[in-house]
């Protein structure tokens, strides 16, 4: 297996953490439940937010209360470079907050925080990357460790976990077109109050499965098949992110709610006017 860190890098985070091994090499979403003593869980995943930039996200699973909680992330400088941090914590989104310090070196990024009473929320850590160049066997490794974590409900001060590898896998498959309308989520080739309304609670049941207020198009398109089971008809994400932003939240069903009005009152009569947004069809490559 390729080693993605220096051993001098190696033997900062094994101090760091205070532990001698690492973890199973893990490939996707993966839970991580590694914290001792404490029955804290998070899941580690791999958002694309450009072709050039992506998001490694820890996400919270199992959160028994916590007051400071610090995640660790390495990285290969061959193939990223680190732009920022950002936290979601329920419908708080504060995304690119800007650089942390570094506690190791150019390629360990942390974020640590710290809080008076136990914080109870799931939370969501978002670490963005640049990618620099692709692995050549299109496989690229991050190492994540929670490296210190202090709980009252778990009477804790002071525990870790284990360093874990997450695997991420850069290699895309075979692109096959889905037509769709930007709106038109039910795919009855018609943007009508139905949509909005399916729109809306689609973001309702995202939000309440992800954390997020706004959930990337990329994330839902991973798990389509599970949306369907909300929005049956739905071709892909995007024919719900109907002002085009690469997030699906309550303002795309909003944008929807207005065009089909305009239509109502005769103020427009053309699929492509709504607002400064255009419904339109498409062809998606997923
Ligand atoms: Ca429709
Ligand atoms: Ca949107």
């Amino acid at each position: 297996m390729k080693k993605m860190i220096s051993k001098a890098m190696a033997i900062v985070v094994a101090a760091m953490c205070m532990v001698a091994g690492v973890g199973a090499l893990t490939a996707g979403a993966t839970t991580i439940n590694v914290v001792e003593g404490s029955k804290y869980e998070y899941t580690a995943y791999v958002e694309e937010i450009s072709d050039t930039e992506i998001a490694l996200v820890l996400r919270t699973t199992v959160n028994p209360g916590f007051t400071s909680l610090g995640y660790a992330v390495e990285f290969d400088p061959t193939y990223f470079k680190t732009i920022g941090e950002g936290r979601n914590i329920k419908t708080e989104v504060t995304p690119r907050k800007g650089m942390i310090a570094s506690l190791g070196g150019d390629h360990l990024v942390s974020l640590q925080i710290l809080n008076r009473d136990d914080i109870t929320d799931n939370i969501e850590i978002r670490f963005y990357f640049e990618t620099i160049k692709t692995p050549s066997n299109g496989k690229a490794e991050f190492k994540t460790c929670v490296f210190s974590y202090w709980s009252q409900t778990e009477n804790l001060e002071n525990s870790y976990s284990t360093p874990d590898y997450f695997e991420y896998d850069t290699v895309t498959e075979a692109k096959t077109g889905v037509e769709y309308i930007v709106g038109d989520v039910d795919n009855d080739k018609d943007v009508d109050q139905g949509d909005a309304y399916k729109t809306l609670s689609l973001t309702q049941k995202l939000t309440n499965a992800y954390g997020t207020v706004k959930t990337p198009t990329t994330r839902v398109n991973e798990e389509l098949t599970r949306w369907l089971s909300v929005c049956p008809g739905l071709p892909c994400a995007e024919a719900a992110d109907s002002d085009t932003d690469g997030y699906i939240e309550e303002n795309d069903a909003y944008n929807i709610q207005l065009y089909t009005s305009q239509i109502a009152l005769g103020q427009i009569g053309d699929i492509e006017d709504v607002g400064a947004k255009r419904l339109v069809s498409t062809t998606y490559e997923c």
